[in-house]
């Protein structure tokens, strides 16, 4: 297997802190505490990458990284890091500027490849997930769902989950998005986003 080789770039808020949008790119939304940077770090296999933390609403702000390399492919692409929604602790004001930047980060952004809006799977169906789901459709916004943690629980428990997430997109959705079952703990998932990244990344430019 080939080594990914990932730096951090920029951290901003509006599009002039952003890098030239001349690479795919693929971004991590999601609630907070969801996993997002863990899932970053552990797809590119480097422990420091994205900021962890206990604390959620750590990540406050666009962070984007370039990686070079997926499984079979030296092609760079990068990533994008964004603050997660539905932060309790956030005053309501605080809130609205990340759903402002979120927002606009995804509707802007046009090298945007693919969202992983990442799910976490130990929870029944959360209502602001959902509604997640159904504003990127309207906006037409190229997405996948990632269910994550799945170490924390019981394959059973995660396959009845991921189908109940099913049944609930169904009431509204003819088609459901490609979705992945991942582990930042145990790699779980990492081969199969990798490929989706590469498959996605060989159409760029074409
Ligand atoms: N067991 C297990 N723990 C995980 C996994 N992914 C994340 N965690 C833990 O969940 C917590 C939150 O992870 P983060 O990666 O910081 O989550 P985030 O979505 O980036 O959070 P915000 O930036 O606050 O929105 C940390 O304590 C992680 O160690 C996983 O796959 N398995
Ligand atoms: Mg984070």
């Amino acid at each position: 297997m080939k080594a990914l080789i990932a730096e951090h770039l920029t951290s901003g808020r509006e599009p002039k802190d952003w890098p030239k949008p001349t690479l795919p790119e693929y971004a991590f939304i999601g609630r907070s505490n969801v996993g997002k940077s863990s899932l970053i770090n552990m797809l590119c296999h480097i422990n420091k990458l994205a900021r962890v933390s206990n604390t959620p609403g750590r990540t406050r702000n666009v962070e984007h990284f370039k990686v070079e390399g997926t499984l079979s492919s030296d092609k760079p692409w990068m990533l994008a890091d964004l603050p997660g929604y539905g932060f309790a602790k956030a005053s309501k004001a605080e809130r609205a500027v990340w759903e402002k930047m979120i927002q606009n980060y995804l509707r802007k952004r046009e090298s945007l490849q693919s969202v992983f809006l990442l799910i976490d799977s130990r929870l029944e169906p959360q209502q602001n997930d959902l509604d997640m789901v159904q504003w990127l459709g309207e906006e037409q916004i190229p997405f996948v769902l990632v269910f994550t943690k799945s170490d924390k629980l019981k394959q059973p428990k995660v396959q009845s989950n991921v189908a109940q997430f099913k049944r609930k997109l169904k009431e509204s959705w003819e088609a459901l998005p490609t979705m992945f079952i991942t582990s930042s703990e145990t790699s779980k998932g990492r081969d199969e986003l990798l490929a989706f990244i590469e498959g996605v990344n060989a159409s760029w430019g074409k």
